[in-house]
C-alpha cells in the first residue's frame, strides 16, 4: 500500500488520538457490559477516524474508574522476565484476548527481543515450527496459544512433539476467575482445566495462581521438557495474573535458579556387560540414534569404527563405509544393539497378516537383542505411539548419546590384537558392499531421467547439484536419497514423530529459522498434500525473512492414500480405476508458485520439463542466499 506523506501537525494529532483511544479502550474494559454493544454499533474501519468521544478523551481528565485500571507494573512484565531468564529466543505468537497483557508486555516491556514474537497463522503450525527449531537448536521455542481454541488447534503439533520427543514450551492463555471474564467470547474461550485436552501427550502442565508460582513452574516445565525423553509442556498464564500489578504480589518475586538434569546414562555394570557382548560378537549391528550434537554423531562413528560394525539408521555419515541398509543385515546379525530406536519391534519383525495376527521374527536363532533407550524411563498409557513390546535380552534405561562415551571406553579396553584383526576384515567387506550400493543408486537414478512429470531421483539430483557446495541442511519433508552426502549432524532432521500431515512445511520453517544464524542453506522437499493443510507457515517465513528453499514434490494427490485404496481394491477384486477419488489434488491444479508469490515468497514453476529444473533451483538458491524464502513447484511422478 502506498504511504502518503503526512504533515507534521497531522502526525502529532494521530499520536494524541491513539493515546486517547487507548484510554477509551480501557474505559470499555472498565464497563464490560458496554463493550459488546459499542463495538457492534461501530462501523467497519471506524478505528481510522477519531470519534468525538475519543477526541474528547484527549483533553478531559482520565476518569477515576479508568485510573484504577492503569497498571505500571503488570504481572505479565514479570512473566517476560521469566521468559528472558529461560533464554527463549522466540515466541511463536497466536494472539488472543486471553493474553490480556502478556503479548503487550513482550513487545513493549521486553522490547520484542529475546524473546521475539513470530507472527503465525495457525497454532498447529506454531508447534511444528517449534519442533523444527528445537531439533536444530536443542532447546525449546515458546508458543503462545490462545486459550481453549488455540490449544485445540495446536493439539496435533503437540502430539508430534510428544511422539518425536522434542522439547516445546506452550504458554496457554486462560481466565480462571469467572467474574473477571468479559461477557460473551471470553466464556467460551475459558476452561476449568485448560491443559486437559493435551494432557495425554504432554510431559507436564501447570496452572500457576501467583507470580512466584509461575516462576517456579516455568523452571520446572523447562527442566522437564529438556530431560530425555524430552517432550512438550504447557504452562497456563492466567489472564488475571497477567494483568494484576506486581504490588498485589508484594513486588516481583525472586527469580528461581534453573539447573537442567543431566541426561541419564547407563550404570557401569550394564556398560561392561554390553561392551563384552559387542567385542565377542561375530556380526554385531548397531541401529543408530538421532544425534543432538556434532559430538553425538562423532561418538556413533567412533563406536562403529572401533568395532568395524555396520550402522543402520540414525545420524551417521551417509557415505561412511560402515553405513549399511537392507533386511539382510538383521538376518545376519548375532547381536543387535538398538540406540533410542523408535520402533525396535517393527525393525526386527515383519508383520504378516492382520487377520491371523501373525508376524515373523527376522533375527537368526540365538541372536541377542539389546536396547538402550530413555523411553524405558517414561511412558503414558492412552496414546499408543510407543509401539509393540519388544523382547530384548538386555534393556538399558538410559540416553544413548550420554552413554556412548563410557561404552566406547569399555569396548576399547576389551579389544585384543586378534579381535582387531577380525574387525578389520569385517570392515573391508562392508566397505566393498557400500561402494557397490552407491554405484547401484547412481544407476537407478538415471531411469526415467528425462521423464515428465519429473522423476524423484532427477529432482533430488538437480537439487543436490545446486546445494552441495553450500553449508546445507535438509529441514524435512522427503529425504534427499542415497546420493546426498550427509556428513554433519544437522544435515538431517530425523526423529520419531507421529506422521501427521500438515507438519512438514512449518517444521521446515522452524528449522530454517534455527539454521539462519549459522548461515546454513535450509532446503526441504515439500509434499503437496502436506503443504495444503496450513500453507500460511510460508507467509511466516516471508514475514520474518526466514531463508528456506522449498522444492515442491507435487504429485497432485495424496498418493500414499491412492496406493492404499489400490491395495484394498485389489483385495476386493474391484479394479483400481477409482483409487484417485477423494485423493487427487487436481481439477483445478493448484499453482503453488502463485501461492508463494501471493505471500511474498519467490515462486518458480510449475515445472514439468526436467531440463527447466536446474536453472529454476539455482535462481531460487540465489534468493535464499540473500536471506529470503523461495519455492520451486515441480510436477513429479507419484513416487
Ligand atoms: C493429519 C493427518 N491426516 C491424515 C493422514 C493420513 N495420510 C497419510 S499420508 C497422506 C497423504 C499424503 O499426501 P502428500 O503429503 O501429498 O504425500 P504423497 O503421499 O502424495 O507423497 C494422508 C492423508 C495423516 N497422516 N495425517
Amino acid at each position: 500500500m502506498a504511504k502518503s506523506a503526512k504533515q507534521p501537525s497531522d502526525r502529532v494529532g494521530r499520536r494524541r488520538f491513539l493515546k486517547g483511544a487507548a484510554i477509551g479502550a480501557t474505559a470499555l474494559v472498565a464497563k464490560p457490559h458496554l463493550a459488546g454493544a459499542e463495538q457492534a454499533q461501530a462501523p467497519r474501519g471506524a478505528g481510522a477516524v477519531p470519534s468525538p468521544q475519543a477526541l474528547a478523551a484527549e483533553t478531559q481528565p482520565v476518569p477515576a474508574d479508568v485510573q484504577a485500571l492503569i497498571e505500571d507494573h503488570p504481572g505479565s512484565d514479570f512473566m517476560v522476565d521469566v521468559l528472558k531468564h529461560l533464554g527463549f529466543e522466540y515466541v511463536a505468537a497466536n494472539p488472543g484476548s486471553s493474553f490480556r497483557s502478556l503479548h503487550e508486555s513482550i513487545v513493549n516491556y521486553g522490547g520484542n527481543k529475546a524473546p521475539e514474537l513470530l507472527t503465525c497463522c495457525h497454532e498447529e503450525s506454531s508447534v511444528f515450527m517449534a519442533c523444527g527449531y528445537a531439533k536444530v537448536e536443542n532447546k525449546p521455542m515458546a508458543i503462545m496459544a490462545h486459550s481453549t481454541v488455540g490449544l485445540q488447534h495446536a493439539s496435533i503439533g503437540v502430539y508430534e512433539a510428544f511422539g518425536a520427543q522434542v522439547p516445546v514450551f506452550i504458554i496457554l492463555g486462560n481466565t480462571m476467575d469467572a467474574v473477571t471474564r468479559r461477557p460473551g467470547v471470553e466464556w467460551s474461550h475459558s476452561a476449568q482445566d485448560a491443559a486437559a485436552i493435551v494432557r495425554d501427550y504432554t510431559k507436564w502442565d501447570d496452572l500457576p495462581i501467583s507470580l512466584h508460582h509461575f516462576a517456579e513452574s516455568a523452571m520446572r516445565a523447562y527442566k522437564i521438557a529438556m530431560t530425555p525423553p524430552m517432550g512438550p509442556v504447557v504452562l497456563v498464564a492466567d489472564s488475571h495474573l497477567q494483568e494484576t500489578g506486581m504490588g498485589a504480589h508484594g513486588g516481583a518475586p525472586r527469580m528461581p535458579k534453573l539447573t537442567l538434569a543431566r541426561p541419564p546414562s547407563a550404570d557401569a555394570g550394564a556398560v561392561a556387560e554390553l561392551a563384552a557382548l559387542l567385542v565377542a560378537a561375530e556380526n554385531p549391528l548397531i541401529l543408530g540414534y538421532t544425534a543432538r550434537t556434532a559430538e553425538g554423531m562423532r561418538l556413533l562413528v567412533e563406536l562403529a569404527e572401533t568395532l568395524q560394525a555396520p550402522v543402520s539408521g540414525g545420524t551417521f555419515p551417509s557415505r561412511h563405509p560402515l553405513r549399511q541398509g537392507g533386511g539382510g543385515l538383521i538376518r545376519n546379525a548375532d547381536l543387535i544393539v538398538g540406540l533410542d530406536v523408535n520402533d525396535l519391534w517393527g525393525t526386527v519383525n515383519t508383520y504378516l497378516d492382520q487377520q491371523t495376527r501373525s508376524s515373523q521374527l527376522l533375527t537368526k536363532q540365538g541372536a541377542k537383542l539389546v536396547s538402550i533407550t530413555s523411553s524405558d524411563l517414561y511412558l503414558k498409557s492412552n496414546y499408543q505411539n510407543f509401539q509393540r513390546y519388544t523382547e530384548v535380552d538386555m534393556a538399558i534405561a538410559a540416553d544413548s548419546e550420554a552413554t556412548l562415551p563410557s561404552l566406547i571406553e569399555a569396548v576399547k579396553k576389551l579389544v585384543t590384537p586378534e579381535r582387531r584383526r577380525i574387525f578389520e576384515e569385517r570392515g573391508k567387506r562392508f566397505a566393498a558392499a557400500s561402494a557397490q550400493a552407491l554405484e547401484q543408486a547412481r544407476t537407478a537414478a538415471t531411469f526415467g531421467w528425462d521423464a515428465s512429470p519429473v522423476s524423484i531421483p532427477r529432482l533430488t539430483a538437480e537439487l543436490w547439484n545446486a546445494i552441495k557446495d553450500h553449508d546445507w541442511a535438509n529441514v524435512g519433508g522427503v529425504g534427499g536419497g542415497p546420493l546426498w552426502n550427509v556428513d554433519k549432524h544437522y544435515q538431517v532432521l530425523d526423529g520419531g514423530g507421529v506422521a501427521a500431515e500438515g507438519g512438514d512445511l512449518p517444521t521446515a520453517v522452524g528449522a530454517a529459522l534455527a539454521h539462519r544464524k549459522h548461515g546454513r542453506l535450509a532446503v526441504s522437499i515439500q509434499k503437496d498434500g502436506d503443504f495444503m493443510y496450513a500453507p500460511g507457515a510460508l507467509w511466516t517465513a516471508a514475514h520474518h525473512r526466514i531463508p528456506l528453499l522449498s522444492v515442491m514434490f507435487n504429485n497432485r494427490c495424496y498418493h500414499q492414500e491412492v496406493m492404499h485404496i489400490q491395495r484394498m481394491a485389489n483385495r476386493h477384486q474391484r479394479g483400481i480405476t477409482n483409487a484417485g477419488i477423494g485423493n487427487r489434488l487436481d481439477d483445478p491444479n493448484i499453482d503453488y508458485a502463485a501461492m508463494a508469490r501471493a505471500m511474498g515468497v519467490h515462486g518458480e514453476g510449475p515445472i514439468t520439463n526436467p531440463n527447466d529444473l536446474g536453472p529454476a533451483i539455482r535462481r531460487a538458491v540465489d534468493v535464499v542466499r540473500r536471506g529470503e524464502p523461495a519455492l520451486v513447484d515441480v510436477v513429479t511422478q507419484p513416487r
